[in-house]
């Protein structure tokens, strides 16, 4: 990121955090500079795991003061007050065994120092953002009317990947034929996910700082069409994808404000927005319920959204956006990622405090399963495939260990009528070399599954990935070191290996090698039958690549 983009984006956050902030009784004193670098670093760094209100979620609950009562009446009490400055910041310095990361090559000592004391102030409550607010932030850069009938450039669309590269805010648009980068277009902070429209032309982006961008790849050289600014903290967008609705709406969730806005597909125009602020499933209201995964489905005219600390699953109605309906089903907290099953009825999606996957029929409208996996689930958006004893199988790995485990998924085809037994039920849990695994991957042209580890401690695991032999899932997997593969040389930050993603004829396997914010990366591409090195595609440009969205098989959910 440039200095003129960071100081925007702390002038920002400024204006966003100034309602509210006042400190805590007991809390260490700070001056008003390092409030201003506390808030910054916490909506940066913490706010996506421990929550704006800091009530805690896949984090812990970072509040100075807290108190619970559990089902005997026995109540325990605690709060960054209790810990104190020294042992906030050795937390901070040096991670948890509970998932958190060590921030002591992130952060600099003082930093670490002031995030210690900071924790211990009231949390700062950011306003809330109308569909005022949003018509406001609306931009259309080009109006539909003024874009091409046709496509206009002779790439084959339907190979690009879209590629965030997280700490430049920007998003790279790579030929998947060539491998050569087609451009890289300004986006939001560290965009989360690309999404693709129904008919493959657009691609919607949202960013940490809430801003959508809307990129229309027809014109000669790709363009983006609309921005529009759905809060102040966000991670999710999908389209409308049933018959009769291709391109018309986006919809987009938001972690701060809790809410979720509907848009107009073509030019990103504010139509909706619906709070998400309610009870939980355990009866408790809660302030600040974000809006984790989104999918769209292609049976019916309806979104699923994923409310995190409710653990309530709404499925969207948006055939007629005026008199919305919804249907909410109860599941379980903290709802985070998921995917289609291989049917795609069912949608499958990690209750990650609760170690289970909780699966929607989108045909009924109701909770098929709530099935226990180890600890911390976390899919992406798994893996789907035939396993050669029982059938149809979504896969998901663990941020908190060492296993993937494959969920038996119903099928309406007679011949898998033998499988019903296993329905819902883990069938195999696959051993990894540790703990820390973000994505799984597989295409149905493929006999593997790629798994990654980038949350693992061991430098070794977190710049390797895994694959496994879907014809023998005995065998011990391949360890592929990506990092030592790129032949960059070594840094002092690690190089994460995340997000294995195919390409549009399931033969490669795409995996970014996420380094430090100043250290050039890569994207190093395998060949998937003989997991040989097939390109490493680096650039100046290429700075801290996360997530890779092949154009389609994220328009057809493949996976
Ligand atoms: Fe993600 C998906 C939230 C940290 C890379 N991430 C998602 C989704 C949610 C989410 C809700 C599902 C979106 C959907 O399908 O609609 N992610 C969060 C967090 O709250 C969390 C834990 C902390 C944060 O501050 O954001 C978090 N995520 C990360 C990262 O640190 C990752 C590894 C790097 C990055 O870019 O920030 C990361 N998340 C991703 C990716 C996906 C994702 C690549 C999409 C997976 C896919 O294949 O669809």
């Amino acid at each position: 990121m440039t200095t003129r983009t960071l100081t925007r984006l702390a002038l920002a956050l400024m204006a966003t955090f100034a309602a509210g902030a006042h400190a805590q009784q007991g809390a260490p004193e700070m001056t008003q500079a390092e409030v201003e670098v506390g808030k910054k670093i916490y909506f940066e760094r913490c706010a996506g795991c421990h929550g704006v209100l800091r009530k805690g979620a896949t984090g812990k609950n970072l509040e100075p003061h807290w108190s619970k009562k559990d089902k005997d009446g026995n109540v325990t009490e605690g709060g960054t007050l209790k810990l104190g400055t020294a042992r906030l910041e050795k937390i901070i310095a040096l991670g948890t065994e509970g998932g958190m990361v060590n921030y002591d090559d992130i952060l600099t000592k003082e930093e670490i120092n002031i995030m210690a004391r900071y924790i211990q102030r009231t949390p700062d409550v950011p306003p809330e953002f109308s569909l005022k607010d949003m018509q406001a932030s609306w931009k259309l850069l080009v109006p539909v009317d003024q874009r091409p009938t046709k496509q206009m450039n002779k790439v084959n669309l339907k190979n690009i990947f879209a590629i965030t590269l997280r700490d430049a805010g920007k998003l790279a648009l790579v030929d998947g034929d060539t491998k050569q980068i087609w451009k890289i277009l300004d986006t939001g902070y560290a965009v989360h996910i690309s999404r693709l429209s129904a008919s493959g032309r657009y691609i919607y982006t949202v960013g940490r700082d809430g801003l959508v961008t809307l990129i229309d790849m027809w014109f000669e050289d790709p363009k983006t069409v609309a921005t529009v600014k759905l809060g102040a903290d966000a991670r999710s967008v999908d389209t409308s994808k049933f018959k009769g609705f291709e391109d018309k709406y986006l919809i987009g969730g938001t972690y701060w404000p809790p809410q979720y806005s509907i848009m107009d597909g073509e030019t990103l125009e504010p139509k909706k927005i619906v709070s998400t602020r309610g009870n939980t499933v355990d009866g408790e209201y809660h302030p600040e319920p974000r809006v984790a995964s989104i999918v769209a489905s292609m049976t019916k005219p309806e979104w699923v959204v994923n409310v995190k600390e409710t653990g309530q699953i709404m499925l969207v109605d948006y055939s007629d956006i005026k008199n919305l309906k919804t249907t909410t089903i109860e599941s379980a907290k903290f709802l985070h990622d998921g995917g289609w099953d291989q049917s795609k009825r069912y949608f499958l999606v990690a209750a990650n405090a609760s170690h289970k996957i909780a699966a929607v029929d989108t045909k009924t409208g109701k909770l098929a399963a709530l099935v226990d996996t180890k600890k911390i689930p976390h899919p992406g958006r798994g893996a789907n495939f035939v396993h050669p004893t029982y059938g149809p199988v979504w896969a998901t790995g663990h941020l908190g260990d060492a296993a993937i485990t494959l969920i038996s998924t119903p099928s309406e085809k007679k011949a898998d009528a033998k499988y019903k037994q296993y329905n819902w039920k883990v069938v195999q849990e696959l051993k990894t070399a540790g703990a820390g695994n973000l994505f799984v991957k597989t295409h149905p042209k493929s006999t593997h599954l790629w798994a990654d580890m980038p949350m693992n401690p061991e430098r070794e695991n977190a710049e390797s990935v895994y694959v496994y032999d879907l014809k023998d899932l005995n065998k011990a997997p391949v360890k592929l070191n990506v990092a030592q593969d790129s032949g960059l040389p070594q840094t002092k930050a690690l190089r994460r290996a995340t997000h294995p993603e195919y390409n549009q004829a399931g033969d490669e396997v795409w995996i970014s090698l996420w380094g430090g914010k100043t250290d050039q990366s890569a994207i190093v591409v395998y060949d998937d039958k003989t997991l040989k090195l097939k390109k490493v595609i680096t650039d100046p440009a290429i700075v801290t690549p996360t997530g890779k969205f092949n154009v389609f098989n994220t328009q057809h959910d493949v996976y």
